[in-house]
């Protein structure tokens, strides 16, 4: 059972951990679309603090993450999903029912959020010390 999900994953936190844990328990492969700096760039409207190569050894490095690939655009969701040949999407529910039209390719879970933790709030955190 391939397990895909998919974040930018800046200043990799305990939440990020939590759902990437869970997210692999749930099958035997869990595949990782991290980001793109760009991609970031037009959503967030700021780049990450990591570039996507950093990003994408660190959570390359974790034990249970199995393979990881640059998510280059939201809309090539559908053809990430295909090529990857994903069993099941997991999500965090910040992102609940946004996936649900690839249903009909594979199971789609939202799981819930880490309360209380966020790159944005450990920027925060960092600023003010
Ligand atoms: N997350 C979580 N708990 C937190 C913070 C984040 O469970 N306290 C989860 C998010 O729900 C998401 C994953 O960690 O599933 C990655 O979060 P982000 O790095 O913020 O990624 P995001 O901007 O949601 O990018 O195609 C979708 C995007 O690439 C997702």
């Amino acid at each position: 059972m391939r397990v895909i999900t998919f974040g930018t994953f800046d200043i990799l936190h305990y939440g990020h951990i939590r759902i990437l844990k869970r997210a692999r328990e749930m099958g035997s492969e869990l595949i990782v679309g991290v980001s793109s700096d760009a991609l970031n760039e037009n959503k967030k409207g700021r780049k990450p603090v990591y570039s996507e190569f950093e990003r994408m050894e660190i959570i390359r490095s974790l034990r249970f993450v199995d393979e990881v690939f640059l998510e280059e655009s939201l809309e090539k969701k559908r053809e990430y999903l295909i090529h990857h040949q994903a069993d099941l999407l997991v999500m965090g529910n910040d992102w609940e029912g946004k996936f649900d039209e690839f249903r009909d390719i594979c199971d789609v879970r939202y799981l819930e959020r880490t309360p209380s933790i966020s790159t944005t709030s450990i920027i925060e955190v960092v600023k003010s010390l």
